[in-house]
């Protein structure tokens, strides 16, 4: 039985699932402005994290989460669907919570600048990001009470980003 197990656990270390996954996005306003990247990992822990390089961001506080298509094309970025959501409900102040697309509101201040480094314990890349249909980043222009269901109340999406495959 001891030598199956170590088989099983040489033959896993081989095994091309364990190259960690990530995305990228180019972040652009309405007016097509870029407004900076996006990058998003899987980790050994099984915690994904995205880090947000942005700048010319309107000051003030904003929801920004992962939403579930690849498309930025509509000018209200409706196009990018709901959140990335698995079986999950909105919100770390909901029981059933938060989404895996779920990060906490990004304060900017004055000079535009939002980076961040954000821990996402309920998202895989492979699974949520990398499906058919992607995944995109989306800032709005209000704030996320994280518990409105099914997106926090957020309001307008100002900036979108497809997120797409990084190679190394
Ligand atoms: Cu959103
Ligand atoms: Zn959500």
């Amino acid at each position: 039985m001891k030598t199956l197990t170590a088989a099983i656990l040489v033959a896993g270390l081989a095994a091309p699932a364990l190259q960690a996954a990530e995305v990228s996005a180019d972040v652009t306003d309405r007016d097509g402005n870029r407004l900076g990247a996006v990058r998003v990992h899987d980790t050994p822990s099984g915690v994904a994290v995205a880090t947000l390089t942005l700048n010319s961001v309107p000051a003030g506080i904003h929801a920004v989460h992962l939403h579930e298509t690849g498309d930025c094309s509509a000018s209200d970025f409706k196009s990018a669907g709901g959140h990335v959501a698995g079986d999950r409900a909105h919100g770390v102040m909901t029981e059933d919570g938060p989404h895996p697309g779920d990060m906490p509101n990004l304060t900017v201040k004055s000079d535009g600048v939002g980076e961040v480094e954000v821990f996402l314990p309920f998202l895989n890349v492979s699974e949520h990001l990398l499906d058919e249909d992607g995944a995109a980043f989306v800032i709005h222009e209000g704030v996320d009470d994280y518990e409105s269901q099914p997106a926090g109340d957020a309001g307008e999406r100002i900036a979108c980003g497809e997120l797409t495959e990084r190679t190394q």
